[in-house]
């Protein structure tokens, strides 16, 4: 595996991530990497409603966020096709142009299958992401309720891409989703309406219960016609990234919340791969009562242990 010291290797990591998008479960295991390398790419999602504008945001961001970053990476969880990739791939060229010796990467994932909205092993290819010296890596997914649950959880920033005049609050609301997001953003600020949403967004922002030394999200208007507003966007993804490094703790909070999340996701696919399986044998009452029995003392250990580490 290369690291940021020499030049990527493209289609190494291509091929990687490939296998990683294809693999099952105990699969995805295998092709992890090993170690955790000294420095993680910063992650920022960018989440919200198809159309929203989140793959040209993205395009122009990255731009930006590479006149600093040295190795970027860019990964669209798209459910409508793995291969298309829309408008970041779009711009693919003029960007990787643009890069000069910083380094962009791209790749485009499907979503089809998965449960929770995101591409299957999206933790893992994350970590891969990490092994091949990203310094940054920009994930976009689309919001369709639990997506954004499963994004939270594995990124350090996360952008809520809203549309003006769109009811897309009232469906973040009942989702829950305005508490996860670090910067929300009114996306094709030349429709009108825009103002409005801002206020909007404010007024709910307001109301919602806040720890004293809380991120406070900001609330930017953008759009691809306005450089200055991505701009503005780059800025204040930089502040929560310092605002994070900065603040004990939020780190590693957010370090426990990917791991939870990664283990409640393994376990459930792998018992839903075994509740699956068709051989009629498994299912006979004496090797389903042992399954049970294992469940048993596997849950049992884990309370033991829990209570003698005392984290809770
Ligand atoms: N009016 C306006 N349209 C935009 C803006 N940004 C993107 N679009 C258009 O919105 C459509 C969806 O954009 P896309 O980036 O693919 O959205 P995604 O589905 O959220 O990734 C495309 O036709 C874009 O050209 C903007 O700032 N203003
Ligand atoms: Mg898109």
């Amino acid at each position: 595996m290369l690291m940021n010291n020499s030049a990527l290797d493209r289609s190494s990591l291509g091929r990687a991530l490939t296998k990683l998008a294809n693999a099952d479960v105990s699969g995805a295991a295998l092709l992890s990497p090993r170690s955790q390398p000294e420095k993680l790419a910063q992650r920022i999602g960018v989440t919200g409603a198809p159309g929203a504008g989140k793959s040209t945001l993205v395009g122009h961001l990255a731009m930006l966020r590479l006149q600093t970053r040295a190795r970027l990476g860019v990964l669209a969880v798209d459910p409508s096709s793995p291969h298309s990739g829309g408008a970041i791939l779009g711009d693919r060229i003029r960007m990787d142009d643009i890069a000069g010796s910083h380094e962009l990467y791209i790749r485009s994932l499907g979503s089809r299958k998965t449960t929770d909205g995101l591409a299957d092993n999206l933790p893992e290819m994350l970590d891969l992401m990490d092994a091949y010296g990203f310094d940054e890596v920009l994930l976009e997914t689309v919001g369709v309720g639990q997506a954004e649950y499963a994004v939270r959880a594995q990124v350090d920033t996360l952008v809520l891409v809203l549309l003006p005049d769109s009811g897309d609050v009232v469906q973040a609301m009942k989702a829950g989703i305005m508490e996860m997001a670090d910067i929300f953003v009114v996306n094709k600020a030349d429709l009108p309406g825009a103002q409005r949403m801002v206020a909007d967004i404010r007024r709910i922002a307001a109301v919602s219960r806040r720890a004293p030394d809380a991120w406070v999200a900001p609330i930017l208007l953008t759009s691809s016609a306005q450089p200055e507003s991505i701009t503005a966007l780059a800025q204040a993804v930089e502040q929560h990234q310092a605002w994070l490094a900065g603040t004990s703790g939020h780190q590693q909070t957010l370090h426990a919340q990917r791991a939870r999340y990664r283990l409640k996701r393994n376990l459930e696919r792998r018992l839903g791969d075994a509740i699956a399986c068709q051989n009629t044998e498994f299912f006979s009452a004496p090797a389903a009562q042992q399954l049970a029995n294992i469940l048993d003392a596997v849950q049992t250990t884990f309370a033991a242990d829990m209570q003698k580490a005392s984290p809770c």
